[in-house]
């Protein structure tokens, strides 16, 4: 292999004068505010990371992408990169006009000269770059339910980079990369891509391959975005800050990526080593399962563990950077030492922990061995992520008016404040309407409002290790679910629903409310003039029908125990 050409990689900025003077017109532009995927692939497009993108993939190279992993020209790219947008955005916007990019703050990052504009097959795409239509891919998730409906397409005109606030020492650009290594005679360099802390295998992983291509290591992390449920950048930086000086400082260096991952597994990493390329790197480390996006919704694997090197392979001089292809690292305890899992000496103990494993371990609060990883990686991470025990959580009543939600919520709060630890917010369904949406009836639309408001409450009171009660009708499963995957991204969500027939609801009628319902004084009331949809698969079903409220509020206790939210 040659050695890397190091002169600085075509950017897609214009001057500071002509920025200003685009940034001033741009007043008149349409504007698309764009997402955090797109920032991140602005980005990368600007700096040269996407070389040799030009700007967003206009429709002739996207179908070229999407089938034959090449532009419209030839060259081998392997992602869709594509600005998608809403339907409304799109239908005033022609090809041949220039929108401004902007930031979510409303900076103007870029122009966009548009040149196409397409509704997408997005099952096609699914099944040619993903290799199957399948929701359980997050990068297939995201295409269906996350980006917009139609495409644009056309060159980029950059003026600003986004912004970033958090460790901006260690954020390179592909030119910043490829001076640093000019200026210390870095000939060779192997890449390392990470979307993971690293602990004592990834150690070994990167000396074996900096040894075995003689060359100085660049541990690349991406730190845009990567697969939902993924440690956050934060705790993984500080991480690998404290690693970094297990390697010898003269021969390794640590910079973050700004990347928007799509777990493409094989495609993702071509994708990956072009992007390294870009960087001024001559070689990649390419390990097993290599940007791999987890089970399939049939709970088998989306694509096999070494497919991945298989492809980059074929490649390889392509792409103009060498693969160092490594199998997955595990430990042999009589050696006391790592090995790829072909070369493990004959008779070894191998010992291996999984990162499902591992965040077990953290969830329990239970001991994770010196041999896997390093006390200050272990640490920061208990930090991020303390035992279930401590976490913050939301305990989420539903179920028809006068079922007993509000009774037993306030009974369920008492007990959880005479145990302490952890704050406790009780947001009931009354409570909530005079404080948080008096200005809503009792609608679809306004309830699913009213509902969602809720969610996001409880789940910044969950964020914080704060435990929200909520006790709402909440009549739809689809608005419930939503209020779950929103609590759920940072701590457990409990459902609950109290079952009470709408019979013994009506017979009770603590306020007066069924009779005026039943009378027509009320409207759109739930269960008499207005659906309830019965929850399928709450984690806890309490029938209050002879039962004693302190019983309802125990069963409560007893779930959150089992699920080693509280302690006895
Ligand atoms: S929802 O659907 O979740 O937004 O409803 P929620 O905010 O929990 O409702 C709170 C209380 O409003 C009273 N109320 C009605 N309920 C249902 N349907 C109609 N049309 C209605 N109008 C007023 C009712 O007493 C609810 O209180 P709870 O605590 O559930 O008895």
């Amino acid at each position: 292999m040659s050695l890397p050409n190091l002169a600085p990689i075509r950017e897609l900025y214009v001057s500071y004068d002509s920025a200003q003077k685009l940034k001033h017109e741009a007043g008149d532009l349409p504007s698309w505010d764009l997402s955090p995927r797109q920032i991140c692939d602005l980005e990368l497009l600007m700096t040269g990371g996407f070389y040799p993108l030009k700007g967003f993939l206009t429709e002739a190279d996207y179908d070229g992408v999407v089938d034959g992993m090449r532009t419209a020209s030839g060259a081998l790219w392997p992602i869709p990169v594509t600005l998608d947008v809403s339907e409304k955005f799109a239908a005033g916007i022609e090809p041949g006009q220039d929108i401004a990019l902007r930031d979510q703050e409303g900076v103007i990052l870029a122009i966009l000269s548009v040149t196409d504009k397409w509704v997408p097959d997005k099952v096609r795409e699914a099944e040619r770059v993903f290799g199957a239509n399948d929701l359980a891919h997050p990068g297939v998730n995201y295409l269906h339910h996350v980006a917009g409906p139609v495409y644009l397409g056309g060159p980029v005109t950059g003026i600003q980079p986004p912004v970033h606030y958090d460790f901006k020492a260690r954020r390179d650009t592909p030119n910043e990369l490829r001076a640093y290594f000019r200026k210390l005679g870095w000939r060779k360099v192997v890449a390392f891509q990470t979307r993971n802390p690293l602990h004592r295998a990834h150690q070994e992983l990167t000396f074996r391959a900096a040894r075995e291509a003689q060359a100085n290591l660049l541990i690349h992390p991406v730190v845009g975005m990567t697969k939902p449920g993924d440690v956050d950048h934060f705790t993984r930086v500080r991480c690998y800050e404290a690693v970094l000086d297990k390697y010898p400082a003269s021969t390794t260096t640590m910079s973050l990526l700004n990347l928007a991952m799509r777990m493409a597994g094989p495609r993702e990493a071509l994708w990956h080593g072009l992007i390294r390329r870009n960087h001024g790197c001559t070689h990649f480390i390419v390990g097993r399962d290599h940007a791999g996006p987890g089970k399939n919704s049939h709970g088998r694997d989306f694509y096999g563990p070494y497919e991945a090197q298989e492809l980059f392979k074929t490649h390889e001089a392509e792409i103009g950077i060498e693969m160092l292809d490594f199998k997955h690292m595990v430990y042999v305890q009589e050696k006391a030492q790592y090995f790829p899992s072909n070369e493990v000496p004959d008779g070894g103990t191998v010992l291996d922990i999984s990162g499902t494993e591992l965040r077990r371990r953290l969830r329990e609060g239970l001991e994770i061995p010196d041999w896997f990883s390093f006390p200050e990686v272990v640490a920061e991470l208990r930090r991020t992520s303390p035992p279930r025990s401590k976490q913050g959580f939301t305990v989420f009543f539903t179920g028809l008016s006068g079922s007993g939600k509000s009774t037993i919520a306030n009974a369920l709060m008492v007990k959880l404040m005479e145990m302490g630890g952890r704050p406790v917010t009780l947001l009931d369904g009354d409570v909530v309407r005079k404080h948080l949406s008096s200005e809503l009836g009792f609608s679809k639309e306004h309830r699913d409002i009213n509902i969602r408001r809720i969610g996001y409450v409880a789940s910044e009171i969950t964020k914080n290790g704060g435990i929200a009660i909520c006790a709402p009708i909440a009549p739809y499963a689809a608005t419930r679910r939503a209020v779950r995957e929103m609590v759920e991204a940072s701590g457990a969500f409990i459902e609950v629903h109290v079952a009470t027939s709408v019979e013994e609801c009506e017979r009770r009628d603590r306020k007066g409310l069924y009779k005026l319902a039943r009378e027509g004084k009320i409207k759109e009331f739930t269960g008499i003039s207005d659906p309830y949809e019965v929850p399928e698969n709450p984690e806890l079903r309490v029938e209050t029908e002879n039962a004693e409220v302190d019983n309802c509020a125990h069963q409560v206790i007893l779930k959150l125990e089992q699920m080693g939210l509280i302690r006895a």
